[in-house]
């Protein structure tokens, strides 16, 4: 009877066994599988991000191209603290300053990228100047803004773009990030040169292809307002010569 029931408990203790072994088995290989599927749902939900700026991006192009139709000449940046998406123009017709915040109010399309930062805008003095329109003669080398593209060569060379547009990326870095209630807080400063470049407010940026890594050096995204697409615009829709 001492003996059945030893027998009895060592079966119970051995089942007892294999059933935590197999449960710890069964949470590594959970565990591993959570891994796998998270990684790429993460890299996914980015890459929607990525697509999602562009898309906004494009829209915004689209959408300076018809202003300058309308008005003949650009927008100015937005300048305001927090952004109000209007643009801040002086006494003298000319922009308060040549670099700022795309206003997104303006031209009616979406204030910020996927990752809720507004756009950086820079654009031409030419090309703002509200009382003084810009002609097709003084188009393809009026603008003093330069794109460094890849390998260091300036991308938009030799004519340059009169604008560009900029999304932060999904780090942000040298960004405004909207807040609900119009406010906006600025985000941190980059550290890696290329995307330091990008936030400097000077007249040089850069154009790297997607560095789709957390810890990427950089992942902003440029998009360039080409002079001879902007002439070709408006003598389309017969606004010039
Ligand atoms: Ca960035
Ligand atoms: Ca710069």
């Amino acid at each position: 009877m001492l003996v059945k029931m030893h027998s009895s408990v060592r079966t119970s203790a051995v089942a007892d066994g294999f059933s935590l072994l197999e449960m710890a088995l069964v949470l590594v290989v959970l565990s591993l599988m959570m891994g796998w599927l998270i990684t790429p749902l993460r890299a996914q939900l980015s890459l929607q991000k990525y697509q999602l700026t562009e898309q906004r991006l494009f829209s915004t192009q689209q959408a300076l191209f018809g202003f300058a139709i309308i008005h003949h000449y650009l927008p100015c940046p937005d300048t305001d603290q927090p952004p109000d998406g209007w643009e801040n123009v002086l006494a003298n017709q000319r922009c308060a300053a040549v670099e700022g915040v795309l206003p997104w109010r303006q031209l009616e399309v979406l204030a910020t990228d996927a990752w809720g930062r507004f756009f950086r805008y820079r654009a031409d003095s030419t090309f703002t100047d509200h009382a003084q329109w810009f002609s097709i003669a003084a188009a393809e080398n009026a603008s003093n803004i330069e794109v460094i593209g890849d390998d260091g060569a300036l991308t938009s060379n030799p004519s340059r773009p009169v604008a560009i547009i900029l999304s932060h990326g999904e780090n942000g870095l040298g960004g405004i990030q909207s807040v609900s209630g119009g406010q906006a807080y600025v985000m941190a400063a980059p550290t890696a040169p290329d995307e330091l470049e990008n936030a400097d407010g000077d007249l040089i940026f850069v154009d790297q292809a997607q560095q789709q890594t957390a810890a990427g050096a950089f992942d902003d995204r440029l998009l360039m307002l080409s002079a001879k697409v902007l002439m070709q615009q408006m003598v389309q829709a017969q606004r010039l010569p």
